[in-house]
């Protein structure tokens, strides 16, 4: 038996939707570019297969990696919209603006309006935090808050990620090093995990499973928050540990058919 899923990747051209989506993979999906015209002009996807070995079901994950949303007209965000929700069950929506990008917030409130009632995820994500300087980042992330505001109150403010119930989250990163050799700044990638931590903790049944799988080769993730996954999902800890250490890097065969069992105990 397959399951398949999907996620959508929105935002203006440049902002960083591709890099963002190969740090949250943990591995080269996307192709970025840091020419100045537009890299992903048309519509890209990503295709991440992962099989539960626990019950033989295999998920497909599909990625939808859009051009920049200031050259769709409001059909074109409709059409767009309609056909991802139609192929298959969508996980989240990922919207991307960085620092000073041109500000698209009717789009995103339209994009955001439809997501949420169509219990569809919505993360907000103040991308390439560091470009742009600390006035325009927190300038994004109040549009977001305002935004979200209207449709759950802020319930939680934990590791720079505010959280909307179970409905949205906004937060910045850093996916890559960034570096600015004539201030003499560097600032190393950031937030990811946390941002991975937070969109797994605030998915149900299966789309948690479908959201594992795709983010399985991020080893970055899986050991660094090892010990909150463990709490979180409630694993008894010496069992995960024995796991791990017998499967050692293989997170397919260690953590994600812990919290499987974890998932199903609760349907
Ligand atoms: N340091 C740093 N650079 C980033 C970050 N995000 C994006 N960049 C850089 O910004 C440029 C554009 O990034 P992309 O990921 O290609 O942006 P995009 O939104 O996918 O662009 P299009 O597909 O062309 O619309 C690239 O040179 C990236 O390396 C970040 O978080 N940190
Ligand atoms: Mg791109």
């Amino acid at each position: 038996m397959s399951k398949e899923f999907n996620i959508a990747i929105c935002g203006s051209a440049r902002v960083g939707k591709s890099t963002l989506v190969n740090a949250l993979c943990g591995k080269q999906v996307a192709r970025t570019s840091n020419s100045l015209c537009a890299q992903t002009d048309r519509m890209e996807k990503y295709l991440i297969n992962g099989n539960d070995h626990t019950s033989s079901i295999s998920y497909t994950i599909t990625i939808y990696d859009t051009p920049g949303i200031e050259s769709w007209t409001e059909d074109h965000v409709r059409t767009y919209f309609s056909r991802i929700m139609n192929t298959s069950k969508p996980l989240c929506m990922i919207y991307c603006a960085s620092p000073g990008s041109f500000a698209q917030l009717d789009q995103l409130q339209w994009l955001v309006d439809t997501c949420i009632k169509s219990n569809i995820f919505c993360a907000l994500v103040c991308t390439n935090k560091y470009s742009g300087g600390s006035e325009r980042r927190k300038q994004v992330l109040q549009d977001f808050h305002s935004l979200l505001t209207h449709y759950h109150n802020m319930t939680r403010d934990e590791t720079n990620i505010k959280y909307y119930g179970d409905v949205a989250l906004c937060t910045s990163v850093n996916s890559i090093v960034y570096e600015d050799r004539e201030l003499n700044v560097r600032k190393e990638a950031e937030g990811i995990n946390e941002l991975i931590f937070g969109i797994l903790t605030s998915l149900k049944d299966d789309k948690i499973v479908a959201w594992c799988f795709t983010i399985s080769d991020n080893q970055s993730f899986w050991i660094t928050m090892q010990a909150k996954i463990i709490e979180f999902f409630k694993l008894a800890q010496p069992v995960a540990i024995k796991f791990w250490d017998e499967h050692g890097k293989d997170t397919t065969l260690s953590l994600i058919p812990l919290i499987l069992t974890f998932i199903k105990r609760r349907l």
